[in-house]
């Protein structure tokens, strides 16, 4: 799409130009871009408005739909795995600040869902050079947009996901009642008022494997619910577990590896990253479990905030876990 297409109303497109920071370096130029659907409009499609074509840059869709509300922001060109800081500030003068952690790529997606736009918002992002030290900052101000009435929704039409709308609770990564490429399971939580529909997310580690969740029905998570995502799906060869999908090309490794779980617009919605037991539980045949009051994908990086699980599955499963159903209180 073209910058401009789509706008009507009178709204229109903000953008800004790079800046160069520091001695003569260009570390940071942020491009904003709005769209304003009409009421006639079915379904804009995903929109991307880049008014850079350089990088490193950021981008801002707007978006509501019937009840969901809210902005996605896509930054790019930053270094591996740095962050950016954004910082979200309202007419009013309320501020909130996230840290979003960028990719291999120097990219991330951050979604803000229910944010009504009521009044004008003002976005700063800062990329900090870890080389450096090297700090950008840029501002713009995204206008207040009442007459929005949808876009920003996918081509499947269906809501913006943002961040921790899936957060991953529970894992199994070192059954003894059965093996591991029979007993191995993640449980995540939907914690959204809307159904999740998995399909096309890619399940996937820091290595080599990658899984794209597929079924012909779409792999739906249930608002509010646990769902199970395993290594093997029949219950009488994994201990007797009810999984939701069933995943190949993935394992969990009995030492550190990685569960990320990315939707199908590459959304990196969850990931957990685990040790071989020096800040996580390590304990063959528990699960690992998330302190049911911690249900968050920030809080469940750090293994402080995990513990082994407490009691059996069942009277005929004697590993300890608690699969789709709310995990324990750790001690
Ligand atoms: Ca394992
Ligand atoms: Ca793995
Ligand atoms: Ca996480
Ligand atoms: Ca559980």
């Amino acid at each position: 799409m073209q910058a401009g297409e789509g706008l009507n109303r009178g709204q229109g497109v903000t953008g800004w130009t790079p800046n160069v920071v520091g001695p003569g370096r260009s570390v940071l130029a942020l491009a904003a871009g709005v769209l304003l659907a009409s009421a006639s409009t079915a379904f804009a499609q995903d929109i991307e408005l880049e008014l850079l074509q350089q990088q490193p840059h950021l981008t801002v869709e707007l978006g509501k739909s019937p009840g969901r509300a809210g902005f996605a922001l896509e930054i790019g060109g930053g270094l591996p795995h740095s962050f950016a800081l954004l910082e979200l500030r309202a007419e009013s003068g309320s501020k909130v600040q996230r840290l979003v952690q960028l990719d291999g790529e120097g990219q991330a997606r951050w979604v803000e869902r229910n944010h009504e736009l009521a009044q004008a918002i003002e976005v700063s992002c800062s990329l900090v050079d870890g080389e450096t030290g090297e700090r950008a900052v840029r501002t713009s101000v995204i206008p207040s947009a009442p007459s929005i009435v949808q876009a920003s929704l996918n081509q499947s039409g269906a809501p913006l996901l943002g961040v921790g709308d899936i957060v991953i609770t529970e894992f199994m990564k070192d059954p003894a009642f059965v093996s591991d490429s029979a007993g191995e399971w993640i449980e995540i939580r939907n914690r959204t008022s809307q159904p999740i529909n998995l399909e096309g997310w890619v399940l996937s580690d820091a290595g080599s494997n990658t899984h794209t969740i597929h079924s012909a029905n779409g792999v739906w998570v249930a608002p509010k619910s646990y769902f199970l995502l395993g290594i093997n799906a029949t219950p009488a060869n994994n201990g007797g577990v009810s999984v939701g999908y069933k995943y190949s090309n993935f394992s969990l490794g009995n030492g550190a590896d990685e569960i990320r779980l990315t939707d199908n617009l590459g959304t990196l919605i969850d990931v957990v990253a685990y040790d071989d037991g020096i800040f996580w539980p390590d304990d063959a045949g528990k699960s690992v479990s998330l302190d049911r009051a911690l249900v968050d994908p920030v809080l469940n990086d750090d293994g402080a905030n995990w513990c082994s699980a407490l009691a059996p599955f069942s009277s005929a499963n004697t590993d300890f876990g608690t699969p789709r159903v709310a995990n324990n209180t750790c001690p």
